[in-house]
């Protein structure tokens, strides 16, 4: 076989960026950011560079599945499309869901959606965007009359000034921050405002960072509206031609003056003050935003409040100015552009217009087209728990970890007559309910297409076989529709055939009063198709019909409204929350190297080299408070459940309130699932969960004993109460993974050791060693005259260097002597620790970077020519920057002392 390039694009997050995938003459692949796609222009971030270690069929689902069997296609495809058509058939359509996600691509969501909207006829279909994107989408709709984003990537490096509000963009959308960060390196006058309740990786390059209260940003930004008017920054001109309601929307912002507004988002006044100056005096400013703001009880009238003050000032739709809600998923957008959610219909057009359903009727020769909206996720898990929804299709999301009150969607799913789980991955927890499990086609086997954060739309390319009996969702879903009867509706040759019919619809009735049209592309062949250009939409057919100019909306007004004007809405600041005394504000998220409930990302021990375990960041007040230390295991818990995770004692967080990763599942962890705690509670317009507001307890584990194992095999069933696991090297099988662990009753730890090493197979010998000096226990394993397993012990948090131990697995130690050496040993004092792993690309620790600043090396450049460290992907570099930071301040302070002295 000869190398074969694919240009593709990234499946993780909604930046999009372009990839050239290579299969090499042995069958490895090799991934590269593709130079030509205009999201990257060659870049990728930690997780995009490590795609490739990704691929290993290891734990893929395969075959379908019939109640734990394997089955045939033919049998899957029958139970499916019967138990479907009966439970319509006896309690009607609305007794059916189907539950996707923002990581299909658009062909696959399309059909989805046709076949529930238009065939089955109930508009219960709605997706995990619900959770990511759904405020957004209302707030544009109210604001914009259309879910219109109405910039590009480029205004972030031609704006004077970038607002990043809720937005950890350093992890979460690292290539849009690295042109950010390029842009400001290249003129240094562009000004950066973060606001985060906490410090992140991104507010470390903000002139200003405003560490508000939680869901303080309503008051914020209808203060700001105010100081505007105030200011006399208004344009009087956009506002009375392109708008209506703004003065409603001033009168309800005209008791958010400055004092007030400080008060409420627990800010000091001086810092609003700034804050709004800034933004007044600056014509080009672009407010990006996202979770922070949308995953909110109120997020709606934060993404009002946001487009509020961009529509006062008629800075949108121009160079460098304009608000921008930047999507979390690869196909967010996609999965809106085909109405994938419960109040939607196809083609940004309105489920209850009755002209769009006549439209959309017609195109798909829909025999039930579903007359009123659907219910919304949160809603629709409820309905399953209560009954009344008796069969769920599950696609390409995991809402038993990704839901809030996870527990009780478990809970849902084990009551549920019929559950189907598409995936890609054969032992998840929502898999575990499934009746029938279907195996799907995963990135790099399957075609497509996904829209970025800034409406483009690029292809997905397949660069491998179908493994097993993988097939791509829209083919599945195609073959189901059609054992229900409807042949002709879902007669589709490919996804070209697909994405034609969505293009067409797209332009049906159009002439420029909707503003998703690609009509352009309607009937595309196969060919032009394959060799599909990433483009921005609009693409009317009908050129003159959308005003988009230079990819860009609304400069000129021509809103998606009756009158074609935005509506100013009238926003009021929530009465903050009371939190209970001693009860804490949980605060939830993401960290850079891991993407969601780690069903991709979690195969390679690349990434999780830089963070391996579950973890709660608190304030070092609150750790006090409960004589909790760095590193001690805590459990959050209130009356949904509780959540064991290490303790990160920091000032990053605010007092009264913690922040634990999303991330963690029932795979990696014994009780770290963090939605088990979030609550429920929904944003009224959107219907978006506050995932990022729960109350919790806090207090420290009281552990007999702490372990850490690295291990050959994988330990299935730990029987500890509390376990974390990570692959260890570069996704290989026999890499082997590394554990933390902890004990609570007491027990001798020789019985502790071998409850570990037994899971390194058969035919080990095993030495053990009680160190006096450090209290520590060891005990390894061995197998042919190789290490297969080490365990260490303490009674307080294993003070080991986990990249020196991680390093033992597999060492040669054919003799006695070299056994004991190893079992004795500890990091040479010519290979001091790293530390924890920063750059995952170079594997450089903060123990090396830090060596190097004290050194005198205090750029982040000087670092990456020394160590490499941060010279490739860069997603660390904000980070080495701040090790620099705190290296210096050390530095600073030691010269103060000396100089005291
Ligand atoms: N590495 C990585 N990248 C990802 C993903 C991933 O899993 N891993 N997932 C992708 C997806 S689907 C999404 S949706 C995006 C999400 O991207 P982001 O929204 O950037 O990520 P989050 O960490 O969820 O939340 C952002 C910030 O909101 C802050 N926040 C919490 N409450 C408030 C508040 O009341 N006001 C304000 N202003 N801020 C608040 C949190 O402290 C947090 O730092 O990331 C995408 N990119
Ligand atoms: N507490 C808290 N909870 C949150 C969030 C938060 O910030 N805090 N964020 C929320 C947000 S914004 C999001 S987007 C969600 C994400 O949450 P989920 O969507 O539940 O998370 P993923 O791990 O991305 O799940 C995707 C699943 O699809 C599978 N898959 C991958 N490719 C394919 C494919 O091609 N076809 C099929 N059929 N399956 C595939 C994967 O193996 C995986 O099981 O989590 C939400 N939950
Ligand atoms: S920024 Fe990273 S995760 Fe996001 S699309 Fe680009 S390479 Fe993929
Ligand atoms: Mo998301």
């Amino acid at each position: 076989m000869t190398e074969t390039v694919t240009r593709t694009t990234c499946p993780y997050c909604g930046v999009g960026c372009g990839v050239l995938a290579t299969r090499q003459a042995d069958g490895t692949v090799r991934v590269a950011g593709d130079p030509s796609h205009p999201a990257n222009f060659g870049r990728l971030c930690s997780k995009g560079s490590a795609l490739a270690e990704t691929l290993s069929l290891d734990g893929r689902l395969l075959h379908p599945e019939i109640g734990g069997r394997r089955a045939s296609w033919d049998m899957a495809l029958d139970v499916v499309a019967r138990r479907l058509a009966e439970t319509v058939a006896q309690h009607g359509p609305d007794s059916v869901a189907l539950y996707g996600s923002g990581q299909l691509l658009t062909e696959d969501y399309y059909v989805a959606n046709k076949l529930m909207k238009g065939f089955i006829g109930t508009a219960n279909i709605d997706t995990n965007s619900r959770l990511c994107m759904a405020s957004s989408v209302a707030g544009h709709r109210r604001g914009f009359g259309s879910d219109t984003v109405p910039g590009c990537y480029e205004d972030l490096e031609l704006a004077d000034l970038v607002v990043l509000v809720g937005s950890n963009l350093a992890w979460c959308h690292p290539v849009l921050f690295q042109r950010l960060e390029a842009a400001r390196a290249e003129r240094p006058s562009l000004r950066i405002v973060t606001i985060d309740p906490r410090r992140t990786a991104t507010s470390e390059i903000a002139d200003l960072h405003l560490d508000l209260r939680p869901d303080g940003d309503v008051a914020l930004f209808a203060g700001l509206l105010r100081y505007l008017a105030e200011a006399g920054r208004l344009d009087e001109a956009y506002l009375s031609r392109h708008t209506n309601g703004a003065e409603a929307a001033l009168a309800a912002a005209s008791a958010c003056d400055i004092a007030t507004v400080a008060a409420a988002a627990g800010l000091a006044a001086a810092d609003v003050g700034r804050f709004y100056e800034l933004f007044a005096r600056t014509e080009k400013v672009v407010t990006v935003y996202s979770q922070g703001v949308n995953q909110s009880v109120c997020g709606t009238d934060k993404v009002n409040a946001i487009l509020n003050v961009h529509l006062a000032t008629g800075r949108i739709g121009r160079p460098g100015m304009g608000p921008f809600s930047v999507t979390g998923q690869p196909n967010a957008m996609g999965g809106r552009e085909v109405g994938g959610m419960a109040n939607m219909l196809a083609a940004h057009m309105d489920l209850d217009n009755p002209v769009h359903r006549d439209i959309v009727q017609a195109v798909w020769a829909a025999p039930r087209l579903a007359a009123r909206p659907g219910l919304k996720a949160v809603d629709l898990f409820e309905a399953i728990h209560a009954g009344r929804i008796k069969a769920v299709w599950i696609m390409g999301t995991n809402p038993v970890d990704s839901l809030p009150n996870a527990d009780r969607v478990a809970e849902a799913l084990s009551r549920c007559p019929f559950v189907v789980v598409s995936d890609v991955i054969r032992a998840t927890d929502t898999a575990r309910h499934a009746h029938v499990l279907l195996p799907a086609a995963a990135w790099g086997e399957k075609e497509g297409t996904v829209t970025n954060s800034e409406r483009r739309i690029s292809r997905q390319r397949a660069f491998l076989p179908l493994p097993g009996e993988a097939r791509p969702d829209w083919a599945i879903l195609s073959a189901v529709a059609r054992r229900m009867g409807h042949a002709a509706g879902f007669a589709y040759d490919g996804p070209a055939a697909i994405f034609s019919e969505h293009a067409r619809l797209s332009g049906t009735g159009n002439h420029g009063s909707r503003d998703f049209d690609i009509s352009a592309h309607a009937g595309i062949s196969a060919e032009a198709y394959d060799s599909l250009a990433p483009f921005l939409w609009p693409q009317p057919a009908e050129t003159t019909s959308v005003p988009a100019q230079g990819g860009r909306l609304f400069a000129n007004g021509g809103f998606f409204t009756s009158d074609g004007r935005a509506r100013l809405v009238a926003v009021t600041p929530p009465v903050p929350a009371v939190v209970g005394a001693g009860r804490l504000i949980l605060n939830t998220g993401r960290i850079r190297d891991q993407w969601h409930t780690m069903t991709r990302t979690g195969r390679t021990g690349r990434l999780f080299a830089h963070i391996a375990e579950p973890f709660a960041e608190i304030h070092p007040d609150d750790a006090q408070a409960r004589g909790i230390a760095a590193a001690d295991l805590v459990v959050l818990d209130n009356a949904q459940g509780e959540a064991v995770l290490r303790a990160v004692v920091t000032d990053r967080v605010r007092p009264g309130e913690v922040f634990a990763p999303m991330h963690w599942t029932g795979q990696f962890s014994a009780r770290s699932r963090i939605d088990v705690l979030v609550s429920a509670a929904t944003d009224p317009q959107s219907g978006q969960p506050g995932l990022k507001r729960s109350t919790v307890g806090l207090r420290r584990l009281e552990a007999s004993w702490y372990g850490f194992a690295v291990l050959a095999g994988v330990p299935a069933h730990l029987p500890f109460a509390y376990w974390a696991v990570a692959p260890l090297g570069t996704g290989r099988r026999d890499d082997g993974l590394r554990l933390e662990f902890a004990a609570l009753e007491d027990a001798e730890p020789e019985a502790l050791a071998a409850e570990v090493l037994q899971r390194c197979g058969h035919g080990t010998e095993s030495l053990s060693f009680q160190s006096r000096g450090d209290g520590l226990y060891r005990a390894m394993a061995f197998l042919d005259g190789r290490l297969v397993g080490a365990v260490f012990l303490a009674r307080q948090p294993v003070a080991v260097s986990r990249s020196w131990a991680s390093g033992l697995m597999g060492l040669a130690a054919p003799t006695p002597a070299t056994r004991w050496k190893l079992l004795a040993g500890r990091p040479a004092a010519d290979q001091p620790d790293k530390g924890a792993i920063v750059c995952s690309c170079f594997q450089v620790g903060a123990n090396e970077i830090g060596a190097a600043a004290a050194a005198g090396v205090t750029t982040v450049a000087g670092i990456g020519a020394r160590l490499g460290a941060g010279s490739n992907c860069g997603s660390c570099r904000s980070e080495i920057a701040r090790l620099i930071a705190n290296v210096m301040e050390l530095q600073e302070e030691a010269s103060h002392v000396a100089r005291s002295a």
